[in-house]
């Protein structure tokens, strides 16, 4: 099927404030993953296009006053993007929802979010971050300015494409970086939009930079590149890992955000209607491909029997769909690969003896026959060592496991080496204090799951990543703390 004429668009990096072909003149076909059509050619850059744009980002950052403006100037920018894509929200959900498949309505969310991240860091861009330091003796001055980390690369994944980048792009601008971002290969669209858009409100020159193009080549040039002062990098454990050993080379920051598999624990006391729908909800929006999707459900024996009778009712009345049909709760996975790697997950998950009760295959509507779909998937009966319960699936597959006291359901949640997030369902006041010290994740939720917003840090615990994103800490990310001393009263200390 051919791309619409407009959709050829060969000139999809922006170097340097020009957009241009990749050097080598290649392009890259965009499909839609509900039914494989093409929806664009792009531009498909490889290291020298990278090396290009870490050579203006540089030069943005050595050079021009970008990184030495106040605070407020810097904020004016940031907070001109967020309002640009605020207006631009029905387009860009729309291209949201084309590239990854998931429902208008949360590709809409998406963008409302988006929106809020740069408004919050516009805000905080403007506010003073100097401290002064208390001195053990007179006469002397101590001042801790933040100053912008420099040249920063920031690789994204195809789940959340622009959410993402926003979590990156709003707090390094605000802080004075320059940057070089490189979406998904898989899910470009959004990010070349917000460039553009980034170009309209007159970001200067050199800023902000946009690379297309394989991981491999690209987004490890980001990683290795000696001009790079910092890494950002969402995506999964094992490319993680490679980009924190590339950046080890030059002794870059890194931050890492690497997903999770995360405990949703539901005791006999909870308000159990509130706590299926959050199961629900904390599972299957964009078909569980979310870092913090709650995939290891852990529910009291008693009440074991009843609850997940009640989810697989409803597992089973998800509707699968294209993404601009307003019935559809559930889209497509990302691509075939990552589809094939969930039903290799799953086979193996049966075979390890998890008790497979709904789904587990792709669903049988001819409709949805050239999408990339996959049915809810429920596994019983789970064992915390199985493979099933410990590997990030990333698709619409849930594990249970039982419990019989709170002492067992934190040890289970905490048996993982992932610490991204955790919720647990409970009326009990002096367990809510417990259990929310114990379980070791970035983001505990009580009564609630998936619950983010610009002003909370996000991040995990062990290899769950490193560093966190949103929040005053999501800025600090993206610069360095330098102490300027003075004597004010200087007395040679005459000891040569
Ligand atoms: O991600 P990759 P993949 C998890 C999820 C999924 C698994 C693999 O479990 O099944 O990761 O997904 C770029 N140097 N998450 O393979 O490879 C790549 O081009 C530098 C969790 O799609 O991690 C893309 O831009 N960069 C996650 C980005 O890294 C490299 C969201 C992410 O791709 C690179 C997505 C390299 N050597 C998947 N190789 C989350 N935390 O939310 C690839 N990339």
């Amino acid at each position: 099927m051919a791309a619409n004429p407009q959709e050829i668009r060969p000139e999809t990096l922006f170097i340097d404030g020009r957009w241009r072909k990749a050097v080598s003149g290649l392009m890259r076909d965009i499909v839609d993953p509900f039914d494989q059509s093409l929806l664009a050619k792009v531009a498909e850059g490889d290291r020298l296009d990278a090396r290009e744009a870490l050579s203006a980002a540089r030069r943005a950052f050595d050079e021009s006053d970008w990184p030495h403006l106040p605070g407020t100037a810097r904020g004016r920018s940031v907070a001109a993007l967020g309002h640009a894509i605020a207006k631009d929200r029905e387009n860009l959900a729309r291209i949201e929802s084309r590239d990854t498949g998931k429902t208008l309505e949360e590709s809409r969310w998406d963008i409302d979010d988006v929106a809020e991240v740069f408004a919050f860091y516009a805000g905080l861009a403007g506010e003073s971050h100097d401290e002064s330091v208390p001195q053990p003796s007179p006469g002397r001055s101590s001042r801790l300015v933040r100053e912008p980390a420099g040249v920063c690369g920031l690789i994204c994944p195809w789940n959340y494409p622009l959410l993402q980048a926003a979590w990156k792009v709003a707090p390094a601008l605000a802080a004075g970086c320059t940057l070089v971002i490189k979406p998904s290969e898989l899910t470009p669209m959004s990010t070349i939009r917000l460039a553009e858009l980034a170009e309209e409100v007159g970001v200067p020159r050199g800023v902000f930079n946009l690379v297309l193009g394989p991981g491999a080549t690209v987004g490890a040039e980001l990683a290795e590149n000696a001009a790079v002062d910092m890494v950002s990098f969402t995506g999964g454990l094992v490319t993680g890992r490679q980009v924190m050993r590339s950046a080890a080379t030059t002794v870059k920051r890194v931050a890492l955000e690497l997903g999770g598999k995360n405990p949703h624990l539901v005791f006999a006391d909870a308000d159990l209607k509130a706590a299926l729908e959050t199961v629900m909800n904390g599972v299957f929006f964009h078909a569980g491909q979310i870092c913090s999707a709650g995939t290891r459900l852990l529910v009291e024996d008693t009440i074991y029997d009843q609850f997940t009778a009640a989810l697989r009712d409803r597992m089973a009345r998800i509707r699968l769909g294209g993404a601009f049909d307003p019935n559809t709760r559930m889209g497509p996975l990302i691509s075939a690969e990552h589809r094939a790697k969930v039903e290799a997950a799953v086979t193996a998950g049966s075979r390890e003896g998890a008790r497979l009760v709904l789904g587990g295959t792709r669903p049988d509507d001819p409709a949805l026959g050239r999408g990339f779909f996959f049915l809810p998937t429920l596994f019983l009966d789970c064992r915390s060592e199985m493979r099933i319960v410990q590997e990030e699936v990333f698709g619409p597959v849930i594990t249970v496991e039982r419990f019989s006291d709170e002492a067992e359901a934190v040890r289970l949640a905490n048996d993982t080496i992932y610490g991204l997030a955790a919720g647990f369902w409970t009326r009990d006041e002096a367990r809510i204090d417990r259990i929310s010290r114990l379980l070791r994740f970035g983001t505990v939720w009580i009564n609630s799951f998936n619950v983010y917003f610009a002003a909370a840090p996000w991040g995990g615990f062990r290899q769950s990543g490193v560093g966190r994103e949103l929040g005053r800490a999501g800025l600090e990310e993206y610069t360095e703390v330098k102490h300027i001393f003075r004597d004010l009263e200087p007395h040679p200390v005459e000891w040569f």
